[in-house]
């Protein structure tokens, strides 16, 4: 059944005119699945609405933020009063304390840590505080990938970088990239040459604990402890981007649930509850060197934002209630059981990997575990399935080499509904092959 997708596509028109692409950010395009973006007019709960009036269940969730679902009466009570207080002051301000305590107490590898206004920013800001605290310039990011996308950090990157077949941007110039080695995601060999190649100079690992921007990529058995040894024995720093795991996987992200201490962490998404934010933080005495009270700069109008504070506060809030985590693990894994169970059925070959509520299936026969494996799904296939899930009221990413996220708006209702679309989608999707 074809969408009525008038408004959208008028809309669409303009937005071309004025912005690359017609959106702020490519993946959101739509054009990896070969189409126009729908335009959202408004979103509750699990479900999201467009500008011609069809409905879609959500599992983008604003690419991982919204794991409370859209416009939570929490989130949105303290965003008004905050905004009514008064929008930004360019001064400290509570919810800045209150946010920076909540993150302190979920991640004990934290002391301290200085807000951004994005996960990109974030990044950047830890990556230079390595750079200083070492006194050493190379620094070490995996294939596949993505950390935002400061110069140096767009090297085999994944997400957009990779959907739209430029994972090394051009602008880039060759020295701003000559000091970031490249290795392979779950290739611990891969890590130990460039530490003997380059013994003593790398500033820092950094890494996406569980890879979410080549779809979702969990770490192998002993990977992520062989990183902490080889950094902690070379006085390198590990640096764990948890913009997308921090505070989905649990209250403590990837690094409580593998059990690993990283020297710096990378925070962004969940903690604005749908606002622009950012942190990195870390032990105190690395986290000392920054501006004002060291010597490594970095600075933000709006990094602490009171309104962006207040909707990260009220989100974590509600995420230490009892049982919360339980209750989403459960509800994506009776979902992904239910996605197995069908391709079985319908005799389609293909990967789901999963990590508590984000999940990516992926159409290949290949265990996919790395870049390189990844690359062997089928983006038409996937395509293909996205459009038929779309058209049966499914908002799934519209990329392979994204993260699907269920949220604790979705219910088994919303599970049953999206499973019968699954099913359906994907029969049309293998029949059209
Ligand atoms: N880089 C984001 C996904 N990993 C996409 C953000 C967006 O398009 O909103």
């Amino acid at each position: 059944m074809e969408l009525k997708l008038n408004n959208s596509k008028r809309l669409y028109k303009i937005a071309e005119r004025l912005m690359p692409g017609g959106v702020n950010s490519p993946v959101r395009s739509f054009k990896a699945v070969d189409g126009t973006p729908v335009f959202i007019s408004s979103a509750k709960g699990p479900w999201i609405y467009d500008e011609d009036g069809n409905k879609y269940i959500d599992y983008i969730a604003s690419w991982g933020p919204l794991i409370l679902g859209h416009t939570h009466n929490d989130v949105v009570r303290a965003v008004k009063k905050a905004a009514e207080n008064g929008t930004s002051y360019g001064a400290p301000c509570v919810d800045e304390i209150n946010l920076a305590s909540l993150i302190v107490k979920s991640f004990p590898s934290i002391d301290m840590l200085r807000m951004t206004s994005s996960g990109t920013e974030a990044t950047m800001s830890a990556v230079r505080l390595s750079r200083a605290y070492t006194k050493r310039d190379f620094i070490i990011k995996f294939e596949g990938c993505y950390h935002g996308h400061a110069d140096y950090l767009l090297v085999k990157a994944g997400s957009g970088a990779t959907t739209f077949g430029t994972p090394s941007s051009p602008g880039v110039p060759k020295g701003f990239t000559n000091n970031t080695l490249l290795a392979r995601y779950n290739d611990i060999r891969s890590v130990e040459r460039l530490f003997s190649k380059y013994e003593n100079q790398i500033a820092c690992v950094l890494i996406e604990p569980v890879a979410a921007n080549m779809g979702v990529v969990p770490p192998k058995n002993g990977f992520l402890e062989g990183l902490r040894k080889l950094a902690q024995d070379s006085g390198t720093l590990l640096i764990f981007d948890e913009v997308i795991t921090g505070f989905r996987l649990g209250l403590g992200g990837a690094q409580k649930t593998y059990n690993i201490k990283p020297d710096l962490t990378c925070l962004g998404k969940i903690i604005g509850g749908g606002f622009p934010v950012g942190a990195y933080g870390g032990r105190k005495e690395i986290m000392s060197m920054i501006a004002p009270i060291g010597p490594v700069y970095h600075a933000g109008t709006l990094s602490g934002n009171p309104v962006a504070m207040a909707a990260g506060v009220a989100t974590i809030n509600k995420l230490r209630e009892k049982g919360t985590y339980k209750r989403l693990n459960e509800l994506t894994q009776s979902l992904i059981e239910g996605l197995h169970k069908i391709l079985k059925k319908l005799g389609i070959k293909a990967q789901i990997n999963s990590v508590g509520s984000m999940f990516t299936i992926f159409f290949t026969d290949r265990e996919v575990f790395d870049y390189e494996s990844a690359l062997t799904s089928d983006t038409k296939m996937y395509s293909r399935f996205f459009k038929n899930l779309l058209s049966a009221g499914i908002m799934f990413p519209p990329s392979q080499f994204e993260a699907v996220f269920v949220s604790l708006a979705h219910t088994e209702r919303e599970i049953d509904i999206t499973l019968r679309a699954v099913y359906k989608a994907l029969k049309e999707t293998a029949s059209r092959g």
